[in-house]
């Protein structure tokens, strides 16, 4: 029997401005790209910027109804008191192109990068610079005018991991204390764009949910395990309604707010054993092994996490998305039966009930994966570095044809799907 998923589901692929566009300058990023912090630079990357058209002309054919995508802030002010009114367009632009094509756009006003001058101001450490943020959410009110589905951060938590508990990624501080104080901003900063674009728009959050996975059975692992999921999944969305942000050392105080819908992006597992060790949390958490082979990332594939971050997201009533799941990796056959066994399980959360309204394919294109440079291939579309040609891969038609008929067809199911679930 085919795998039947409701009329009105959202068969999408995503992407991020700093990923695709090229020549982003004004941002945090660009910036530790070209002083040699971080070890790619970015530079054309998809030359998106200038390719858009006919980017968006290959979704359309390729039959996808959906797009995430996110907008630059620094585009729109590269500088604190100047706005550019060219990439306002542009923008425009891009959302009027994917509506004539009847394709949905879900757009993101943060995906990890943040304009140069702000973050020169201390960026969301400090809740003053708040006002900032306020200023660009209320011109993309102006610009997303024709959108209904807005999400204010991508993966907060990441954000706040990567940028201030490990260091690997801008702005490189290293402070467990700020890390919390960064992310009960971000939630006011939510609190504020929710206030702005609510009524107007559906406005949701993304959060990044890994599996945790006690490494042993022993009764500690297993409790290191649950604090590692709710400090890092679920601490942060419960505040959204309850109003107190439970960091690691202390609770803060946020506003009372709401979410219209919630996106998943879900990738793989972690294994996560105790520590003794507070700055940590009490915990150690690294990639889990629960597959034989490894993406290019070197993560595991387990397709059945999916199916249980949705489930654990649906405490909060809300319709959920999933905002990125995808496969870094030159064997498209395995992307395509990554892609199937996935599918398999967000249908089977639908048959449960779970209010699950659209899945986004991570990445529309191959594309600049942060520290891991142009390397890691997501793409259902190939891209070629040197002469910034698309060239669709298998994967690319086979998920085209599920989007088109809203169904998986049994040849499919049996040559790429797991046979029970
Ligand atoms: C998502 O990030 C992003 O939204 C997207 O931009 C990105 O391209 C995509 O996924 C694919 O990676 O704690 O050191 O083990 C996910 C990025 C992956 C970053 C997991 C943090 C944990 C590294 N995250 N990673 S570590």
């Amino acid at each position: 029997m085919p795998l039947k998923f409701p009329e009105e589901f959202l068969f999408g692929t995503a992407t991020a401005a700093h990923q695709i566009e090229g020549d982003n300058k004004w941002n945090d990023w660009w910036y530790y790209e070209q002083i040699g912090k971080l070890p790619y630079k970015s530079g054309k990357a998809c030359n998106h910027w200038e390719f858009y058209k006919e980017d968006i002309q290959l979704m359309a054919s390729l039959g996808y109804n959906a797009y995430r995508f996110s907008i630059e802030w620094s585009r729109l002010f590269p500088e604190e008191n100047k706005f550019n009114e060219e990439a306002f367009n542009r923008y425009q632009e891009i959302i009027d192109l994917l509506l004539a094509n009847n394709i949905t756009p879900l757009v993101t006003l943060h995906h990890f990068t943040s304009p140069l001058w702000f973050m020169k101001k201390g960026g969301f450490l400090r809740e003053e610079n708040l006002k900032f943020w306020e200023k660009y959410v209320e011109k993309v009110a102006e610009l997303l005018e024709k959108v209904k589905l807005i999400a204010t951060f991508n993966e907060p938590m990441v954000y706040v991991m990567m940028g201030y508990l490990t260091a690997y990624w801008p702005p490189f501080i290293k402070s467990p204390f700020k890390a919390f104080k960064v992310a009960s901003n971000l939630l006011k900063a939510h609190a504020l764009a929710y206030e702005i674009l609510h009524g107007k728009f559906q406005v949701g959050i993304v959060k990044n949910v890994p599996i945790m996975l006690p490494a042993t059975d022993k009764e500690r692992d297993k409790k290191a395990a649950e604090r590692a999921d709710n400090l890092f999944n679920w601490y942060f969305l419960d505040a959204i309604w309850s109003g107190v942000y439970r960091g690691a050392f202390k609770a803060y105080r946020v506003p009372q707010s709401d979410a219209d819908f919630i996106g998943i992006n879900y990738y793989t597992a972690s294994e996560v054993r105790h520590s003794w060790n507070p700055l940590k949390f009490f915990f150690d958490a690294k990639l889990a092994d629960v597959s034989e082979r490894k993406t290019q990332m070197g993560w595991s594939v387990y397709p059945r996490g999916i199916y249980i971050a949705l489930k654990k997201a649906s405490k909060y009533g809300k319709p959920l998305y999933i905002t990125e799941n995808g496969i870094a990796t030159l064997d498209d056959e395995w992307r395509i039966e990554f892609i199937i066994q996935h599918l398999q399980y967000v249908h089977k959360a639908i048959e449960d009930g779970l209010d699950v309204r659209g899945y986004f394919y991570w990445s529309f294109m191959d594309n600049y994966e942060w520290r891991e440079g142009f390397e890691p291939r997501f793409g259902l579309v190939e891209v070629d570095y040197e002469t910034f040609e698309r060239r669709p891969r298998k994967s690319a038609y086979i998920y085209g044809g599920i989007a088109k008929s809203k169904e998986i067809k049994d040849e499919i199911l049996e040559k790429y799907g797991l046979s029970s679930l």
